[in-house]
């Protein structure tokens, strides 16, 4: 499919949605969030794509919201408008999300980033909450998420300061996975891309959603609806495979059945 704002492509069972409005550095406008969903629904329909990999360029993963779309914006727009459909729709999306972060990360950037399953990180990325400059604050899970991820007070200090933090920084608080050089970035989140993509694509799809689940519910539901979906594994011709092939010492082949 062609699109304007972003680059969508597959090679195997990993898909690709490179974000690419490089003079504003990756602004998160309308239009590039349409986008983002109408890739994320073709790929959610695509049986073959099993992980996606979400990228921007050198300079910028995404420096967050379209700033000139804000001008003149009211607050029932924000309610109403299309935003929060977007955003909800990615985070919907049911197969493992990898984030190859360089460069800016920020506001809704980084929100994206966040909603994403795993993140590497180029050691030039940096990760910000800037909104408060603009005298608003994180409106796509920024202040429900980051606290989750690197704890209260580190989360109230980068969204009370607006302040940016390095790669390294945002690895040590436990925002992202890995920080690797710039060059092996994509080469690094492949490598786990495809790797993921190599399990039974069922249980993968059901380990995401139990994960996620952990993260707002209390234990004992979470417990629960982890029980309710690892017997649902059971149901699969994977699961009989993956078994099977282990007794029998060897790689099993997944069907995603
Ligand atoms: N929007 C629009 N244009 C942007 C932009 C942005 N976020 N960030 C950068 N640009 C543009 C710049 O205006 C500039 O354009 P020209 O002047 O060349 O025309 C070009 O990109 C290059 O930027 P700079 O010249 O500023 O480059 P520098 O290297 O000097 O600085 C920077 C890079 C990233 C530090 C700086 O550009 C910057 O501070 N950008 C703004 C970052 C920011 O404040 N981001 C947060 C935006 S608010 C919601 C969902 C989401 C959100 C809210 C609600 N709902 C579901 C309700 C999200 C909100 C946000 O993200």
């Amino acid at each position: 499919m062609d699109y304007e704002n972003l680059v969508a492509s597959r090679d195997g069972g990993v898909a690709t949605i490179r974000l690419h409005r490089p003079k504003v550095l990756n602004a998160l406008n309308g239009k590039t969030l349409d986008e983002l969903c109408a890739a994320l629904d073709a790929f959610e329909a695509d049986p073959e794509v099993r992980v996606v990999v979400l990228t921007g360029d050198e300079r910028a993963f995404a420096a967050g919201a379209d700033i000139q779309e804000f001008a003149g914006q009211t607050a029932v727009d924000m309610l109403e408008g299309p935003r929060g459909r977007q955003w909800e729709r990615i985070r919907a999306f049911s197969k493992p999300l990898v984030a190859a972060v360089s460069g800016y990360c920020l506001g809704g950037g980084c929100e994206l980033a966040m909603l994403c399953d795993i993140i590497v990180a180029a050691e030039t990325a940096r990760f910000g909450q800037p909104e408060i400059n603009l005298g608003i604050l994180p409106g796509a899970g920024g202040t429900q998420r980051l606290p989750r991820a690197v704890g209260k007070h580190r989360a109230m200090e980068l969204i009370l300061t607006g302040r940016h933090i390095t790669a390294q920084q945002a690895y040590e608080w436990g925002l992202v996975n890995r920080v690797v050089p710039p060059e092996v970035l994509l080469d690094e989140a492949y490598a786990l891309a495809r790797e993921i993509a190599s399990k039974a694509p069922v249980a993968v799809r059901l380990a995401k959603a139990a994960v996620l689940r952990s993260l707002d519910t209390p234990l004992d539901v979470g417990l629960d609806y982890e029980r309710r979906l690892f017997a649902l594994a059971f149901a699969t011709e994977d699961k009989e495979e993956g078994v099977r092939a282990f007794l029998d010492k060897r790689k099993p082949a997944f069907q995603g059945r």
